[in-house]
């Protein structure tokens, strides 16, 4: 009987664990920005979930924007705006910056 009582003690512990990771993985979702800074995407690339959202936030002082052709752009983002756009379907997806087009970056989407 004792036996059987750690069993189910360790089984709980385990459960416990596994759903304590579950609440950090879902936490990892605010990973789904990309900051602009330095003329540059960061990260420039980002791989994520058919359905995330993912946020641009421009931390240069310098305007900048996130076009992607045909699928979205934003309006010229000063210091400190944000842009968001979800993506609904798989696929690889080059964006740019309008004004500087040499300012690249890729969302993979799967
Ligand atoms: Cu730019």
């Amino acid at each position: 009987m004792i036996k059987r009582g750690l069993f189910v003690v360790l089984i709980s512990l385990l459960i416990i664990s596994g759903c304590s990771k579950q609440n950090i993985n879902t936490g990892v979702s605010i990973g789904n920005n990309v900051v602009i800074n330095g003329f540059s995407f960061n990260p420039n690339e980002l791989s994520v979930k058919i359905g995330d959202t993912i946020t641009w936030e421009n931390q240069d002082s310098a305007v900048h924007t996130v076009v992607s052709n045909g699928l979205f752009e934003s309006e010229v983002l000063n210091k400190g705006e944000k842009f968001s756009f979800t993506f609904d379907k798989a696929g690889e997806y080059n964006y740019n910056c309008g004004i500087h087009p040499s300012m690249r970056g890729k969302i993979i989407v799967g």
